[in-house]
């Protein structure tokens, strides 16, 4: 059975959640069988970009990864489309507002489609199923008394759909986004937030794991301690909304219309239906900035309704652009389908859910997606599965090799790292710490090309004494890429099966239910590999070439100032991190090095950087003779553009410091494997 055909086989696997407490909808005592996680309903007053593909797609790594761990897994999303907001929106378009969501809707599947979201359902709050579970719950509260009529004075903010007092606002403006309010003085229903406020501190200090991070739960509870006001619940000057069922004039608030979608998705009220099953949510994952809808607002809402709290709300943090929040609404919007097209799929996956740690803003920039993709998925993954398979073909006829039965595991460090790395992806999983899981599993590739050095497999082919040692070293090394590829596979979409197809494996054959699959010994010995496309071909950057970074950022972007670069100006004279970084420099070994005919400064060096072979050519003739270079460890520009220099091919530039007629290499202070990144 695959993952895809495993989604809804629950077999109830306990997962210790007792024990922990600030995890991923943890805190909750007893096995989970089941796992529900949803992302914001979006609002599609513009086009959704590179923040909303991040939620989502952390939402959907989340959701792969529990189903692969054999969980009955919901994973909903959605769209916001009420509200004054849209209202405008539409009309600035001169459309009907059901025309225009309409339209939003299609866009954005069309995203999820592109980024391959794996949700179960997609609610749209103008769905009669949503539309029915808001009216039913808005009039519950007001018999209740929860909710009560009255007059509502003072400012709104319509992009944050957000109610304001006067002392709320900043130099006149919203707190939360700096934009104008607009007063508002009108008849309004009012929802009794204050009489819940003792319960909810009672509640979220006895549930620590409530609301994550940590710095987002003290926020919350300080903002609680500064006293609730009741909140004003419905609106009577426009109408584009969920009318109130026993008051037509007045529509609900987009807000408590919006959150009740959590619920409603699941069919809220009907017996036998997916809420029985699923609620509450395990986790309800979104940026920090709405975080106080979520974690004071929704669980209030829920407690006067008498309906059981959501394990977690998580708040993570922002992609900024020069520092600034990435939003509709500031023109600073990075298009994901343009940078898919441009990259690939697997890239934008990978940096959405490497690049920041999970909770803590961080500047997006088309150069660091190039250096993740080049150094991360290229250099250190894609060239292990290289150098691995070519060893297999050069020394095991191209089969998965037979392990000496006669090593201990102690004499097999990657066996050891590969359950370390196991350990630490699911526990970060856990804690949704989707950064570090990612980064677990690329130490264990960094601790594989690290052995390569170590063993140094083509000097145990010269001894044949040593070719049992040989064969366990190169099955350890295709091992070690099958449970690489296993555990990549909830977060990346098509690397995983194309390096499993590599190592001899059928994808879709295979069992990769977690932990199981992550156990050692997974990969039969005796199959073929296969030769294949390089995983992740290298974005070739060239300071004026038509990839270069300057296109890349206009086209992604639309930005000014100097794309790619954090930090857009410096003093004359001064690069900016991001300019060093483009450089590539790397650790080589030298293999042999000759004289270039007819240039008595040239030598010709053929170099090693990691698992590649490529020839520079160096102005060191008069200082060092050829002999003298064999076998040592240089630095070089791995990345330079290629250049003929007298006939001869030159891929890259060694580094070496000269004054006063002297000429010494740079060479690295201790033994170090090549390809070691120098920075
Ligand atoms: O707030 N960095 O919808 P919205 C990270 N409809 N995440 C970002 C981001 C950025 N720069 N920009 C957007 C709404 N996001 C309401 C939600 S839910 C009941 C109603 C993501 O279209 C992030 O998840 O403004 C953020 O919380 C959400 O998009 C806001 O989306």
């Amino acid at each position: 059975m695959n993952i895809e055909q495993s989604r809804n086989a629950a077999f109830g696997a306990a997962r210790g959640t007792e024990q922990r407490t600030a995890t991923a909808g943890g805190g909750a005592a007893g096995p989970a069988e089941t796992f529900y996680i949803t992302t914001p309903i979006y609002y599609p007053s513009g086009r959704l970009h590179i923040g909303h593909a991040y939620t989502t797609v952390a939402a959907d790594f989340v959701a792969r990864y529990k189903r692969q761990c054999g969980i009955d897994t919901w994973f909903l999303t959605g769209m916001d489309e009420h509200g004054l907001k849209i209202a405008r929106a539409a009309e600035a378009e001169g459309l009907d507002p059901k025309a225009f969501v309409d339209r939003a809707f299609r866009q954005i599947s069309g995203l999820w489609k592109v980024l391959e979201i794996s949700h179960d359902d997609f609610i749209r709050t103008t769905e009669p199923r949503h539309k029915q579970v808001v009216q039913a719950l808005f009039e519950r509260l007001y018999r209740q008394g929860d909710i009560y009529k009255g007059a509502y004075e003072g400012w709104y903010c319509a992009p944050c759909e957000s109610f304001w007092l006067e002392r709320q606002l900043v130099d006149g403006n919203c707190p939360d986004c700096g934009r104008s309010c607009e007063l508002v003085k009108e008849e309004a229903y009012f929802f009794r937030l204050s009489r819940y406020q003792d319960r909810w501190l009672e509640y979220v200090e006895h549930h620590p794991e409530f609301i994550q991070p940590l710095s987002r739960r003290n926020e919350m509870i300080s903002f609680v301690k500064q006293g609730l006001d009741d909140l004003c619940v419905s609106r009577t000057s426009f109408s584009w909304g969920i009318p109130v069922a026993f008051d037509r004039q007045h529509v609900v608030y987009v807000w408590l219309d919006a959150l009740t979608n959590y619920i409603s998705a699941l069919g809220y009220g009907q017996p036998g239906s997916l809420f029985d099953k699923y609620w509450p949510a395990d986790v309800h994952l979104m940026a920090k900035e709405i975080v106080r809808f979520h974690a004071i607002i929704w669980p209030i809402i829920l407690m006067a309704a008498g309906v059981e709290l959501p394990k977690q709300i998580f708040g993570h943090g922002w992609f900024t652009a020069d520092g600034e929040k990435i939003g509709k609404s500031r023109g600073n919007v990075i298009d994901p389908v343009v940078l898919v097209d441009k990259y690939g799929l697997d890239p934008i996956r990978y940096y959405l859910l490497r690049e920041l740690p999970f909770g803590a803003d961080g500047n997006y920039t088309e150069a660091r997606l190039i250096r993740r993709t080049n150094v991360d998925l290229a250099n250190d993954l894609g060239n292990l599965l290289q150098r691995t398979l070519a060893m297999v073909w050069r020394f095991a006829g191209g089969k998965v090799p037979q392990p000496d039965a006669r090593m201990e595991d102690s004499q097999r460090p990657l066996i050891a790292a590969a359950e370390k790395a196991w350990r630490a992806y699911a526990d970060c999983l856990e804690h949704l710490d989707l950064s570090n899981a990612l980064g677990a599993v690329m130490d264990l590739v960094g601790r594989a090309n690290k052995y390569i050095e170590e063993q140094l497999p083509w000097d145990l082919a010269k001894d044949e004494a040593k070719h049992p040692q040989l064969r366990t070293v190169l099955y350890d090394l295709l091992e070690t890429l099958r449970i690489a590829a296993v555990l990549l596979k909830p977060a990346l979409r098509r690397a995983p099966d194309a390096l499993l197809g590599q190592l001899g494996l059928d994808p879709a054959g295979l069992d990769f239910r977690l932990p199981q699959a992550a156990r050692w010994g997974g990969l039969p010995a005796g199959i073929a590999v296969r030769r294949g496309a390089p995983l992740f071909p290298r974005i070739e950057v060239t300071p004026e070439g038509p990839e270069g970074i300057p296109q890349a950022a206009n086209a992604a972007a639309g930005t000014k100032g100097v794309p790619g670069s954090e930090t857009p100006a410096v003093a004359p004279g001064v690069i900016s991190y991001d300019e060093f970084a483009r450089i590539d420099l790397r650790v080589a070994e030298v293999l042999r090095a000759e004289p270039v005919k007819g240039a008595d400064r040239l030598l010709k060096l053929q170099i090693r950087v990691g698992g590649s072979e490529r020839q520079i050519v160096a102005g060191i003739a008069q200082h060092y003779r050829p002999e003298e270079l064999t076998g040592r460890h240089i630095v070089v520009v791995a990345n330079l553009a290629a250049a003929k220099i007298r006939g001869e091919e030159s891929n890259g530039m060694l580094l070496a410091a000269s004054a006063e007629g002297k000429l010494c290499l740079v060479v690295p202070e201790a033994a170090i494997p090549s390809g070691a990144r120098v920075k």
